[in-house]
């Protein structure tokens, strides 16, 4: 019998891509999709789907009895730009829903949790390039706080409850199915919409700042990746580091006009600026590579060619 799997915060950027994924590998009926809106027609067409409340353990709990759910992939929770706006929301939003799944997996009620962290984990006093899976971690940001706790919070409950949750620090991700809403990296993606669309994009990141990005579909094969991994085999129970890319503004906008010659760029640094400057530059992924053989398929160019590819269809 294939397993059930819920996912939480289906309708967002990496949810969306991910339940698609899920289901194509497990059968529609058996991958269940929530949020606390409906998503795009792809999504709400090809299998169930629940509107649920991650902060909501009830609702949460009433789902995975009715659909005999296994695994939970929790992917809601407020991003580094929107948690600096809204920094109680954020944290009860992102904990309250991490310890629903947490006690959810300590009652016994299911197997396994997929749960995301961040390089936002790390602060402007971690070492800036190749930033190691452990080292110094000051978070600045709202959001890089809760993450960091989240981690810690993982631990604890796989030492002392047996909890299976397993867990990777996305760097910035870059799709052109969904939009990603309220980071900091989301330039990332708009770069590309606006070059498709308008020939030109002026960038809230200054020229220089670089950081940690992945494709989509990189990120959703580390994430499978890891969640069919054998358990013994895992040596890091808070957060793998997971790299890719890492490049900055002025480098996407060269690689795009090897496609649109005449894409320009222009900058307007906003207060997104001081929350990437507190970031990695790049990010030492050895762990994951050890671990579990992760190794990523797409580069700047290769990342570049499929977005303008799709975005332009
Ligand atoms: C954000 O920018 O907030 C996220 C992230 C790097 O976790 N994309």
């Amino acid at each position: 019998m294939e397993k059930s799997i819920l996912i939480l915060g289906a309708c967002g950027q990496i949810g969306t891509e991910l339940t698609l994924e899920l289901r194509s590998r497990y059968g529609n009926e058996h991958v269940i999709a929530s949020d606390i809106r409906e998503g795009d027609a792809q999504l709400m067409d090809s299998g169930p789907f629940e509107l649920l409340d991650a902060t909501n353990y009830e609702a949460i709990e009433d789902v995975v009895m009715h659909y005999e759910i296994e695994e939970v992939y929790l992917m809601a929770a407020m991003l580094s730009a929107t948690a600096e706006k809204f920094p109680m929301r954020a944290w009860n939003l992102n904990m309250g829903s991490l310890f629903n799944v947490l006690n959810l997996g300590k009652e016994r009620k299911i197997d396994k949790i997929f749960w995301p962290s961040s390089i936002a984990v790390f602060g402007s006093n971690a070492p800036k390039e190749k930033t190691p899976q452990n080292t110094l971690m000051e978070p600045s940001t709202v959001y890089g706080i809760s993450k960091q706790a989240g981690e810690n919070w993982c631990v604890y409950y796989f030492r002392k409850f047996g909890v299976d949750v397993r867990s990777v620090r996305y760097p910035g991700l870059i799709s052109w199915k969904t939009l990603p809403g309220g980071g900091t990296t989301d330039y990332a993606v708009e770069i590309y919409r606006k070059a498709a669309e308008q020939g030109k994009y002026t960038c809230f990141l200054k020229e220089g700042t670089k950081l940690p990005m992945m494709y989509m579909d990189d990120a959703i094969r580390a994430t499978l990746q890891l969640m069919d991994a054998d358990g013994d085999k895992l040596t890091i129970r808070s957060s793998y580091n997971l790299g890719a890319m890492s490049f900055a503004p002025e480098e996407i906008a060269e690689s795009i006009q090897k496609h649109i010659a005449d894409f320009q760029i222009t900058y307007q640094p906003d207060f997104r600026q001081e929350i990437a400057d507190s970031w990695p530059n790049s990010i030492d992924d050895s762990s994951a590579r050890r671990d579990w053989g992760w190794s990523p398929e797409f580069n700047l160019e290769k990342t570049t060619s499929e977005m303008l590819e799709n975005l332009r269809k």
